[in-house]
């Protein structure tokens, strides 16, 4: 059993794996860079370490600095959250290289689903429906010509160190391909250093629908349903909701039996997604996270299930305890991601915190690590807080949402709170009438 869990991330993300262990009787160890000196999850572990100045590649992502504030300290584990290096294959290889358990799946499987073309090579022999595409990577503009006649058009470039939207080009007929697929590979040299790009059928109007999976070493495996990720603005999730609006029953239990069967056949542990986009009743899978995601706490909400305590009891090689039959769902639950940013601009905001009143009340749950005095630093990510609310149905789910938005006050920095406000008064957004692409329209185009 684990006495000492390390935390190698910050914000609020820190502090809920810190919550996790402190129930579970397990020690934290905090790192944090010199701009997080009075960060809540600081002040809460039971020790902390300063592993570098505020640049993230020189303290969250210094891996030498984190394995060595893990062994001073005598951890047996380090929780990686996400973003940052949780998604670092050669880092997990370290940490266990030291003794140290990796909570998190084994570094070969983070290494597979890196790679977007072994990701989507490996969904398709575990019995995933993929979107149609090439078998692998496409190294020529000649053969992504050839291949696009034979599949014919929209299609799509990706890159294959891709995710994030970074190195993809759609296009819709051979001169356009062209231009694309230059773009795609110049895009993804420049982003991750590689330009291997594939290509794929493109879909134009699908939702994001992402299925939380969890696996024990044992080959127990089960999931916790679907998140609706659709809405997005520029690769960042602004709303998420579970269930999905527009999900049947059957479609849920059928997608999630076949996702639980291909988990098992890939001999994953650890808590992980499939993401896949939904058009006319086919899911097609295009991604797998093998990290803890931003969004779990809806899962949570509908399963009562505590994601990163199970991420931790699998870590330890126990068993699972229960099977699907054991998962019940419960009510709907929303997340609104709050960034420190102008609503308008989406400019970040950094600042010090003057008023901090978080909304209560049932069915409410507020994930950050502001106080009031924090000062927000200009050099992270700018979201500051998430709003969990859940209820018995939607409708429930969204009039206590509106009530829960109007009660938040964050003073000294501008945040996005009246744009969450706007959001949740929407007609197609009440309906749960909305694809990808609809966000971006609300926020720039026509939906005001
Ligand atoms: C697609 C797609 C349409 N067709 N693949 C964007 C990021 C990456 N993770 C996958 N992405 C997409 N892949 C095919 N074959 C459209 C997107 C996409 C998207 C996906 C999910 C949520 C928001 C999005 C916004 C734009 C494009």
């Amino acid at each position: 059993m684990f006495q000492k869990i390390l935390i190698a991330n910050r914000g609020e993300i820190a502090l809920r794996i810190h919550r996790a262990c402190r129930e579970m009787g397990i020690k934290t160890v905090a790192v944090h860079s010199t701009a997080d000196s009075n960060a809540m999850h600081v002040r809460l572990a039971d020790e902390s370490v300063c592993i570098g100045p505020p640049p993230a590649r020189d303290s969250y992502l210094n891996k030498a600095a984190i394995l060595a504030a893990a062994t001073i300290t005598g951890a047996d584990a380090i929780h990686p959250g996400y973003g940052f290096l949780s998604e670092n294959a050669d880092f997990a290889q370290m940490v266990e290289e030291h003794g140290i358990a990796f909570i998190g799946p084994k570094a070969d499987h983070i290494r597979m689903m890196g790679d977007k073309i072994t990701a989507k090579r490996a969904a398709l022999e575990a019995g995933l429906p993929c979107v149609p595409g090439s078998k692998g990577s496409v190294d020529s503009e000649e053969q992504a010509l050839e291949l696009a006649a034979e599949m014919g058009y929209p299609v799509l470039i990706k890159a294959t160190a891709g995710g994030g939207g970074k190195g993809m080009k759609s296009a819709e007929s051979p001169a356009e391909l062209r231009e694309a697929y230059r773009l795609a590979r110049q895009e993804a040299k420049a982003a991750f250093g590689n330009d291997e790009v594939y290509m794929e059928k493109y879909l134009q109007k699908p939702r994001h629908i992402e299925i939380q999976i969890l696996a024990d070493s044992h080959g127990n495996v089960v999931h916790l349903g679907e998140r609706d990720c659709s809405l997005q603005r520029r690769h960042q999730k602004v709303l998420e909701e579970a269930p999905s609006p527009i999900l049947k029953p059957e479609e849920r239990a059928r997608i999630g039996s076949i996702a639980c069967t291909a988990i098992r056949k890939l001999g994953y542990r650890n808590a992980g997604t499939l993401e896949f986009l939904y058009e006319n009743g086919e899911f097609y899978f295009i991604e797998m996270n093998t990290r803890l995601q931003v969004e779990h706490p809806v899962t949570e909400a509908i399963t009562g299930l505590d994601i990163v305590r199970e991420q931790i009891r699998v870590a330890q090689g126990a068993e699972l305890g229960y099977g699907q039959e054991d998962i019940r769902f419960t009510g709907h639950a929303v997340e609104c991601r709050i960034n420190a940013e102008d609503p308008d601009t989406f400019a970040p905001c950094p600042g010090t915190i003057t008023d901090f009143h978080t909304p209560g009340g049932l069915g409410v749950r507020v994930d950050s690590g502001l106080y009031s005095g924090y000062k927000v630093p200009p050099t992270y990510d700018s979201m500051i807080a998430k709003l969990i609310v859940h209820g018995a149905n939607r409708t429930e789910c969204l009039m206590r949402l509106r009530r829960a938005l109007g009660e938040f006050v964050i003073g000294g920095v501008k945040t996005t709170i009246p744009l969450q406000q706007r959001l949740v008064e929407n007609e197609d957004f009440i309906s749960g009438d909305y694809d990808i692409h609809w966000l971006e329209k609300f926020v720039y185009g026509d939906k005001h």
